[in-house]
């Protein structure tokens, strides 16, 4: 493992020891809302301050992008960090959530961690050298196609605009597969892909730290992650496609007809 990995594992210990010493006692806590059905409480904050400070003092040189607190530094090489990926299932005790940490360099990812910590499972992937979950390799799923596939989806939360167009891929595709999930941590979600636990995923509007960890993690178990459209610029637009290689065609095909305009670039 790279040393990078091997740092971002720590940090991912640190928060998941923050987020589950609350985990029992939700009631106590501060949440305040963001934006529109977006919130956040003093274990994100305290869980993210735990991550930079491990962070920071490994590679003090390296720029920041935090859910909570933004940007910090400017460097060839960032680190993109979620502290607590599902926040919404989170406050709710609904035990679906996840520490999600990613490093790129010139904007290319290098390592990736998503770390449950209520199953204390820990994926990690290096650029080139492959993906685990704990000890074990991980590998995408076979599935040829659609029927019989299972998926992972979210449904958009915060931006109402593009709502017709998802729910008309999500009938298309519940229509087509053997079921679809809405777990709620997108982290998770694409560990859960790269794991072959889910045959393929897809989410319109992420937002970059949410699932830049999973994308390498798809990526090193073999899969292909890309923009709704089938592009590459799903790490600028957060709207994301990923699954084995034949499947996410599949995906692409049967989602294209219904994007809007905008999307489909
Ligand atoms: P977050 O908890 O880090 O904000 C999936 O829909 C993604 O959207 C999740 O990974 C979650 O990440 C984010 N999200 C924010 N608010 C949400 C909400 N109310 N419902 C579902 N997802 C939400
Ligand atoms: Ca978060």
């Amino acid at each position: 493992m790279n040393p990078t990995t091997n740092i971002a594992v720590r940090a991912a210990r640190q928060a998941g020891s923050v987020i589950m010493r609350s985990f029992g006692r939700l009631d106590t806590l501060t949440v305040s809302e963001k934006q529109t059905n977006d919130f956040v409480s003093e274990v994100d904050r305290n869980a993210e301050h735990a991550i930079i400070e491990t962070i920071r003092r490994a590679y003090p040189g390296h720029a920041v992008l935090a859910e909570e607190t933004g940007k910090q530094g400017k460097d060839e090489f960032q680190w993109i960090i979620d502290p607590l990926d599902g926040t919404t299932n989170y406050l709710h005790g609904f035990p679906q959530f996840a520490v999600s940490i990613a490093l790129t360099h010139r904007g290319r990812l290098e390592s990736a961690v998503v770390y449950d910590p209520v199953r204390d499972e820990m994926f990690t992937a290096d650029r080139g050298a492959g993906a685990l979950l704990n000890d074990r390799r991980l590998r995408v799923t076979e599935q040829k196609g659609l029927k019989g596939a299972l998926l992972g989806t979210g449904i958009p939360f915060r931006d109402q605009r593009y709502m017709d167009a998802y729910l008309a891929m999500l009938k298309d595709l519940t229509r087509e597969t053997a079921g679809i999930r809405r777990p709620g941590s997108a982290a998770l979600d694409f560990a859960y892909v790269a794991a072959g636990r889910l045959d393929g995923f897809w989410e319109l509007g992420l937002s970059v730290w949410d699932f830049a960890a999973g994308a390498l993690l798809v990526q090193e178990a073999g899969g292909a992650v890309s923009d709704i459209g089938g592009g590459s610029r799903h790490m600028d637009t957060g709207n994301v496609i990923a699954a084995n290689v034949k499947l996410h065609r599949d995906m692409v095909q049967t989602i294209r007809p219904h994007l809007p305009a905008d999307l489909s670039a």
